[in-house]
């Protein structure tokens, strides 16, 4: 088996053209659309990514509209963190929680105006799980997925490329906070975001038919500093330990055992799904497993993603699923991102890893690496 056929339920993207053009090799399925994931030379892609500038077709990440006079409520609600203090124009990285506190997404919450939010989401249907609670509620609010298509360019050179597009007075946006703007007409929202520590922004393009006409003036513009395609990189988001929702992790994990404590509010008056269960896990003591790094012994020279995640032992016993395993070009070592028991973690303690070439023992430490 090695075709995908395209069909009305395997959406392309606004970009599809562009990025086949630009030579797609390796693509996946995210949202139930395409997502380009190498264009073929994964070592000029990193590189690209770390010293110059990329652009990649994150399309998939789709916006879940909620507006409406009820929709703050509503934002509040879905989501783990207090967003009392959100402003507009600002965005926000959160957690969507089940009843149970398992983590069902993990978006960047943004807010448009009083009374319009976008979730850009990570795979899964959220809509249907906003749509329904909405309706169950009662809010006076529409749930919607609007015409939005996330374009990042990332890299160093990525805000220099902004500049020279849209005005120097991008350099000013912070991380997380948007602008709407243009591209000599092509409506967009320009936010100081996307799946990289490398620095960069994403252009949400506002008008679907318009995609590689938007490809097409981002590419022109970025020749001056070698801009090339890419696609969410596995290698440079494990060294950065950026967390990828549904793959990284069992279902069962709450927002604590994927290493976004630190975006939970449990000592909150603000009310949300998953709370009492949340609060009930930092009551009973913390979370029982830890999302890490793993310093891997020996050489590793395929980078590509597991195909499932593997066990992590500790003297024949499983301790954990490792979720990554990379050869790091600039630490020049093989590292790995896992979910790992609490009392391993604490007490600092070598396990083994099954790798693609055989188990090799690893240390454990706090992300990210880099
Ligand atoms: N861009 C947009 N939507 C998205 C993603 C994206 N939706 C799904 C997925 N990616 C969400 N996941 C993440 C994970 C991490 C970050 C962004 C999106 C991120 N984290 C920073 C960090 O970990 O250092 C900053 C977090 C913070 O401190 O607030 O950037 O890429 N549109």
């Amino acid at each position: 088996m090695n075709r995908i056929t395209l069909s009305p339920r395997l959406r392309t993207t606004p970009f599809h053209e562009s990025t086949v053009a630009a030579g797609a090799t390796d693509i996946s399925i995210y949202n139930k659309m395409v997502l380009p994931l190498s264009f073929g030379d994964l070592e000029a892609e990193y590189d690209r990514l770390i010293n110059g500038v990329a652009i990649w077709d994150v399309a998939v990440e789709r916006q879940v509209q909620i507006s409406g006079p009820d929709a703050h409520e509503a934002a509040q609600y879905f989501t783990s963190r207090d967003i009392s203090n959100i402003v507009e124009g600002q965005g926000k990285y959160v957690a969507m929680c089940d009843h149970d506190g398992n983590i069902l997404n993990d978006p960047v919450l943004m807010k448009l105006s009083g009374n319009r939010y976008w979730f850009s989401i990570a795979d899964n249907d959220m809509i249907l799980w906003c749509k329904g609670i909405a309706a169950e509620k009662g809010w006076d609010v529409e749930v919607t997925e609007p015409d939005v298509s996330p374009l990042a360019i990332q890299g160093p050179k990525a805000e220099d490329l902004a500049a020279d597009l849209f005005g120097e007075h991008v350099r000013e946006i912070k991380l997380f906070r948007f602008i709407e703007t243009d591209l000599d007409g092509i409506p967009l929202v320009l936010c100081r975001s996307g799946w990289s520590k490398q620095g960069g922004f994403e252009l949400f393009l506002q008008d679907g038919s318009r995609g590689n006409e938007l490809w097409d003036k981002v590419v022109a513009a970025g020749e001056k500093y070698d801009i090339g395609p890419g696609a969410p990189n596995h290698i440079e988001r494990v060294e950065s330990g950026l967390l990828s929702y549904g793959g990284d992790h069992t279902p069962d994990s709450n927002p604590f055992e994927v290493g976004m404590g630190r975006y939970v509010d449990t000592d909150t008056d603000v009310d949300y799904i998953g709370k009492a269960a949340l609060q009930k896990v930092v009551a009973d003591g913390g979370p029982r497993r830890l999302f890490v790094g793993l310093n891997v012994e020996g050489e590793l020279t395929e980078a590509w993603p597991l195909p499932e995640r593997t066990p992590v032992f500790q003297n024949g016993e499983q301790v954990g699923t490792l979720a990554a395993i990379v050869h790091s070009h600039r630490l020049g070592r093989t590292i790995g991102l896992a979910q790992v028991d609490r009392a391993v973690v604490e007490a600092n303690e070598t396990v083994e890893v099954q790798t693609p070439d055989g188990n090799k023992s690893a240390t454990i430490q706090e992300l990210p690496f880099l």
